[in-house]
């Protein structure tokens, strides 16, 4: 069915095939095949006669209620064995190539039949499919993480960050925060393996991309701006979604398919290392595997040389998964184990000194004949720890002062493709994700009133529900246009428990939270129309309109405490102030209109430049009202309640590659580069917007022949001057960093190295926030600064697969 969809949504399916019938006498397993089943085998190549491995294959009866599907091997082949005699459809998704069917293949007694396949380069990128959706979308960006991004990037977030509209904070080194087209953190919806999980800290410690290790995620899908329906709900900026790899079943000529990877690295910047290890064994229906990985690191040195403390973190995941196949079923599960024992945060005035948390993903796909059913049911257990961590000045706040989250995420998704016509697929679908949310603070012996006698009560079993329904229509008109039409219906359940202060110095505040009328219903209603015209092969234009809502987070309504301690503990922003909940916020609303042009050569291969602007008016926008100010020692902080006011955000990004040279001589050369720009502001006082991404380029030339790999990499950033004055947000001067990296390949040995920051480059994040950790140790008495990025860094990865 899922064929079907995406039959109609491609400009042309092109597909060479040749079939045959090759008379039993002539196949080598003969004497295997009884006389009322054939077999249906084939090799897969590409354009230049290379084998396609890894490629699934589907094959649907075109009269029975039957389906099979397996992968191709490594040398490309497939077989699918005692197959009754009748016509099948046969539907190969490879990713990078078009999407192949042979629409009817004749399987005869005891025969074999050859459909051997060439694919072709996919001409349009616009299909993407994530969890267990496929989406046409120009301004999507999708990609398979190979193993030398899975070693060199820190955190997961960092394999988002080279994507157009997509700019990153920096928070903590275990999750980078990202920000789609000025929309960031609980603004973009981050989907990991098909969940969504909460930010379990008030201070947004554990953000949802901290629960992946890098050398877990197998695929990125960045959706900024028009993001269809189907992956909407609280996705005001866009979608983001990380996933593990399919589970691979053994394919033709394989007993049993075995993968087992080890890879270790160091970085010397912060003694950065660790490592992972991954096994995953199937046979034809089932498969079991074990993903593990370990890191540390210690604090970072910047440019000039000035140790940055309080960037520090240790990790360790572990994921076992069990996975099953057959007859058109998929059934997946997933148990993970997630331990954060300390991790600092150089922009906060508490560290992480623990966070476990357990979860469970079971995961179903039924394909029928023409529909497919893909549900989900998701649970995580989290229990976050906050504290003064060890590398903080205790002056002048107090030794200790701990604070602990526990926080359950809990999710179904069921979703149906629905082909209605060859032009029109309907999509349904229906979830659910509650979160409950409980933050205490125990009174600390000796600090009373300040800090006792009593447990301070931040967040009493606070609730947020929300559950969604939509319907999405996607429609291929001719092979010029198509249309997406999607409408979405979220409805949001806010409540919260009584609370209560350290002591009765909080007690004002705390009668008058526990009067008020806590429970709110949210009614969200999300849209989406989006139109493509390809006029030929080689170009593509589309545009789109947006309406999404996202409900106020538990924070944001319920942070009841308006004294300055408390409110410091508040806020997921890294600006050093003060914040305060407002239980009668609104839900926000962001009305975006987008385009995407893209013009390509007909391969995609050669060459490709694409171009996305926006524009986007977010209705009652989530932002602060300043209840007073504070000049703490020499510098000046706000105390700030969350409001709604309305604001804009209009930007665009420019992205594209060439490849300059392509030859058996001379490998693959290429240059890409991706380019953002954007302005944000609040239309009632014409101020900037909080953390708005200056002008940035990124630029980087690769060359990949046989088994090794090289490239060079420039990012440059423009000064930052629009600036938030209720936050003292501080402007940043531009930069521009060079990296270096190679990889090589030998048998089952990859290794790698890098350099980043090769010029030991000293400059400002512009997204990350202040140093309140030297504010700290100058006894208050410097003037905050923004957070300085890190010096150069060496880095070597060894990786072993076999
Ligand atoms: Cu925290």
């Amino acid at each position: 069915m899922k064929s079907k969809l995406l039959l109609a949504l491609l400009p042309a399916v092109c597909l060479c095939w040749q079939t045959g019938i090759i008379h039993a006498q002539q196949s080598p397993n003969t004497d295997a095949i009884p006389v009322v089943t054939g077999r249906i085998a084939g090799v897969l190549r590409d354009q230049s006669a290379a084998v396609v491995p890894g490629a699934k294959i589907e094959l649907k009866s075109l009269a029975r209620s039957f389906s099979r599907s397996l992968e191709t091997d490594r040398q490309g082949r497939f077989v699918f064995d005692k197959v009754s005699i009748g016509h099948y459809q046969l539907t190969i998704h490879a990713t990078g190539f078009d999407i192949a069917v042979i629409p009817d293949l004749s399987v005869t007694a005891g025969a074999e039949t050859a459909a051997n396949v060439t694919l072709k380069i996919a001409p349009v990128q616009a299909i993407v499919e994530v969890d267990g959706s496929t989406i046409a979308t120009a301004s999507a960006t999708q990609h398979k993480v190979d193993a030398d991004e899975q070693a060199q990037r820190r955190n997961s977030a960092e394999l988002v960050g080279d994507a157009p509209g997509v700019s990153l904070r920096e928070n903590g080194q275990l999750a980078s925060i990202p920000y789609l087209h000025g929309l960031g953190d609980e603004r973009a919806k981050l989907v990991v393996d098909g969940m969504t999980v909460s930010s379990t800290c008030p201070n947004h410690m554990n953000a949802p991309l901290s629960y992946i290790a890098p050398s877990q995620a197998a695929q990125v899908t960045v959706l900024a701006g028009i993001t269809p329906v189907t992956l909407g709900g609280d996705s005001l900026g866009g979608t983001i979604a990380v996933d593990s790899a399919d589970p691979a079943f053994a394919g033709a000529g394989e007993r049993l398919h075995k993968e087992t990877t080890s890879t270790g690295y160091y970085r010397s910047n912060g003694e950065n290392y660790g490592g992972a290890f991954s096994t995953w064994v199937a046979n034809h229906s089932l498969g079991i595997g074990y993903t593990g990985s370990w890191a540390t690191n210690d604090d970072y040195t910047d440019g000039s040389g000035h140790k940055v403390t309080s960037t520090y973190a240790q990790s360790t995941d572990h994921a076992v998964t069990l996975a099953a196949q057959g007859r058109g079923n998929l059934v997946t599960i997933q148990a993970s184990l997630h331990h954060t024992p300390y991790e600092g945060f150089v922009d906060a005035q508490m560290d992480l000194v623990g966070n476990d948390a357990e979860s469970i993903n079971l995961h179903y796909r039924r394909t029928f004949d023409h529909s497919v059913l893909d549900t989900r049911i998701f649970w995580q257990n989290t229990r976050h720890a906050m504290n003064i961590g060890h590398d903080k000045s205790t002056f002048p706040m107090p030794m200790n002062m701990p604070m602990n989250t526990h926080g359950r995420d809990l999710g179904y998704s069921a979703k149906l493709d629905l082909p209605l016509t060859d032009r029109h697929t309907l999509r349904l679908g229906n979830e659910l994700h509650r979160f409950v949310l409980n933050d205490t603070w125990p009174a600390v012996a000796g600090t009373a009133p300040m800090m006792g006698p009593n447990t301070f009560i931040n967040i009493n079993d606070g609730r947020r529900i929300r559950l969604g329904t939509f319907a999405e229509l996607s429609s291929k008109w001719n092979p010029q246009w198509t249309t997406l039409f999607g409408l979405r219906n979220d409805t949001v359940w806010t409540n919260t428990g009584p609370v209560q202060g350290y002591s009765d110095m909080y007690a004002m505040d705390a009668d008058a939270f526990n009067a008020l009328n806590r429970a709110h219903t949210d009614p969200d209603l999300d849209a989406t129309a989006l139109t493509r015209y390809e006029p030929n092969t080689a170009s593509t234009f589309e545009f789109g309109y947006a309406r999404k809502t996202r409900a106020p987070n538990l924070y944001e309504r319920y942070a009841w405490s308006t004294n300055m301690m408390a409110s410091g503990m508040i806020g997921w922003f890294g600006d050093g102030n003060y914040y305060v909940g407002s239980v009668g916020l609104k839900p926000e609303i962001a009305h975006t209109f987008s385009g995407t042009a893209a013009w390509h050569d007909r391969a995609r291969k050669a060459w490709e430049i694409k171009l996305t602007p926006y524009e986007t008016h977010i209705q009652d926008y989530i932002d602060v009202d300043t209840l007073g100010t504070a000049k703490y020692g020499m510098s000046t902080f706000s105390q700030l309640q969350f409001a709604n006011h309305n604001a804009r955000i209009y930007g665009g990004d420019l992205s594209g590659n060439v490849a300059i040279w392509n030859s058996s001589s001379y490998g693959l050369g290429k240059i890409s580069g991706v380019a953002g720009w954007l302005h944000g502001e609040r239309l009632d006082s014409k101020t900037p917007l909080y953390q708005m991404m200056p002008l940035n380029l990124r630029v980087a030339f690769d060359e990949e022949l046989k088994g090794w790999s090289a490239g060079l990499g420039v990012q440059a950033v423009d000064h930052k001057s629009n600036v938030d004055p209720r936050r003292f947000e501080q402007s940043t001067p531009g930069y521009t960093l060079f990296n270096l990296h190679t990889a090589f390949q030998r048998g089952h040995l990859r290794a790698s190295a890098a350099a980043d920051n090769l010029l030991n480059k000293d400059y400002e994040l512009p997204l990350g926030g202040v140093n309140f950790d030297d504010y700290m140790a100058s006894g208050w008495m410097s003037q905050i600064k923004p957070l300085t990025g890190r010096g150069r860094s060496i880095y070597a990865s060894l990786s072993v697969r076999f």
